[in-house]
């Protein structure tokens, strides 16, 4: 189990029934100049997270990415890799993702066997995460690369066994996510129903574009909020995302 500092403040925000917002920033679609504007917007507004990964990775500037935004801001910086080439020793941490919403082995296992010498190598605080896909109402980049469904919107009781065999199987945390631009954010009643059947935290994300929403999620069990999309159209959404969140 991971005992670094990361992981840590993860697991005292449930303790504590504190909630925590992460703002995620996908190289591909972020400039330099965009990045330092959102770690003056993260600083100002008391973000608690900045995760940093994207489904596909066509751009070759996640260190650049990462050290623009540590040389603005403290604020903690985890790797959420969507491939396992996304892996920079600039961050502080990395959720090793382990997609056990889906039954493909590669991303159950077979691409951690590859990446993981890569990953000791770098020294990073390493995450062990329950990566559990909901169908947000659309084909999702993560669905498609991996040949795996997601778990249907409404199906509560198939994310609930799934979110308990995660944690019986000893991941650190669990992250459900509807997929970045979700139609459909996962409903409340789903995070309610898997969030009180854990004890580990639960990062939820996916189409979240509305305090309104958020604070929805943080009553409902989730203890960390991650938003990409919605702030990538206009990242002026920190400041009031992070008062709803730090408000719950
Ligand atoms: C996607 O959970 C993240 O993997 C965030 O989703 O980009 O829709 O906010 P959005």
């Amino acid at each position: 189990m991971s005992s670094s500092s990361v992981y840590i403040s993860l697991v005292n925000l449930r303790k504590q029934n504190k909630k925590a917002f992460a703002v995620l920033i996908d190289p591909d679609n972020t400039d330099t100049h965009q990045i330092i504007e959102i770690a003056q917007l993260c600083n100002d507004a008391k973000v608690d997270f900045v995760f940093v990964g994207g489904s596909l990775m066509l751009s070759n500037h996640l260190d650049e990415c990462i050290k623009t935004f540590k040389s603005k801001s403290t604020i903690p910086v985890i790797l959420f890799p969507g491939s396992p080439s996304q892996v920079s020793k600039e961050a502080d941490a990395l959720f090793y993702l382990s997609l056990i919403s889906g039954r493909n082995p590669e991303l159950l296992i077979g691409a951690h066997v590859v990446s993981a010498p890569m990953i000791k190598a770098s020294g990073l605080e390493v995450i062990s995460t329950g990566y559990m896909v909901v169908d947000g109402g659309k084909p999702t980049t993560v669905s498609y690369m991996s040949h795996s469904a997601p778990i249907p919107y409404d199906k509560d009781d198939i994310a609930v066994c799934t979110a308990i065999a995660g944690e019986f199987l000893g991941k650190n945390v669990l992250y459900m996510d509807a997929g970045s631009g979700a139609i459909n954010p996962i409903s409340e009643m789903m995070i309610q129903k898997v969030s009180s059947q854990i004890s580990i935290p639960l990062i939820v994300g996916g189409g979240i574009s509305t305090p309104e929403k958020a604070i929805a999620n943080c009553k409902a069990g989730a203890d960390i909020i991650v938003v990409g999309n919605a702030i990538e159209k206009d990242n002026h959404l920190i400041q009031a995302l992070a008062e709803a969140i730090h408000s719950c």
